[in-house]
């Protein structure tokens, strides 16, 4: 690690983000300080926007003391430079690493519409418990109140219709299915038999699916019994193994101070 790295840095994310798993993650396993802080859907939109300044209000985002930067991939160059060199971004198969991530990263947003879809409007829907988890009181009550909306809109932004629910199904199963195949040889590791960025981003975008008991969110068993019947075709494939696996041997602490370490901890 380099010794100027600049100290000081805040993860914003939401707790049940698979793309700011992927990074804390990252900052945990690779030992770089940091505080985490959650933030509320809706209520992250304007910090979002005045924070990445690129027109979009997508977390995570990664502060530091002198700019912030917004989207993981982005967030991984920047933690590379500056805090390189990383064991998890060898420079040997750096473009093998980044083709794993970016595969994944293509799939983040059909796992998230897979995820409401099969949440919104059900019985036991557990999306604004979620939400509201790190919110103020009156950030809880507005959500609570507006939540019929906040869902309608939350549908139209992430285009959740059936037919792109379904169609996010064909996605996601293509993408076990890969590595499914990637698995069948042997390997344990997708990219030259070591950790890597590869696996962290295959295996945080699949935990909403997997279900790592490690998980703040999606190691919850009510969640997991709310998405039992969804997750059902794709619970046992190596694949989803493999992820749960990932979570046992690497995942480790979370470092960032969101979440006790007492609820992490009794599902380790
Ligand atoms: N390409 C982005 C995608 C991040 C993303 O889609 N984040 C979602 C949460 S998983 C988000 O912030 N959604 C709220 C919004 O777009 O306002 C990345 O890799 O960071």
């Amino acid at each position: 690690m380099k010794t100027n790295a600049p100290s000081g840095l805040t993860l914003y994310t939401f707790a049940m983000s698979h793309y700011s798993e992927k990074i804390r993650w990252t900052l945990d396993h690779c030992h770089i300080p940091y505080r985490e802080v959650c933030m509320t859907p809706v209520f992250h939109m304007l910090p979002a926007l005045r924070m990445g300044k690129r027109g979009q209000t997508t977390l995570p985002i990664l502060q530091t003391p002198r700019t912030a930067i917004q989207n993981s991939p982005r967030i991984l160059d920047w933690l590379l430079d500056n805090y390189g060199p990383l064991d998890i971004l060898p420079a040997s198969h750096q473009q093998a690493v980044r083709d794993v991530e970016q595969r994944f990263d293509a799939i983040g947003k059909d796992v998230a519409r897979f995820l409401y879809a099969n949440s919104f409007g059900k019985a036991d829907d557990h999306i604004l418990r979620l939400w509201t988890d790190h919110a103020s009181g009156s950030q809880a009550a507005f959500l609570r109140a507006a939540y019929p909306f906040v869902r309608w809109a939350f549908r139209r932004k992430l285009s959740i219709t059936p037919q792109r629910a379904e169609l996010a199904l064909q996605r996601i199963t293509r993408e076990i299915n890969w590595l499914d195949t990637q698995l069948t040889d042997g390997r344990f590791y997708l990219v030259n038999n070591r950790f890597s960025a590869a696996d962290i981003t295959a295996a945080a975008l699949l935990a909403p699916i997997a279900c790592p008991q490690q998980h703040p969110v999606y190691g919850d068993p009510q969640f997991a019994a709310s998405m039992a019947d969804a997750i059902k075709p794709w619970r046992d494939r190596k694949a989803l193994q493999w992820v749960r696996h990932m979570y046992d041997l690497h995942r480790g602490e979370f470092t960032g101070g969101a979440f006790s370490p007492q609820r992490t901890r009794l599902r380790a």
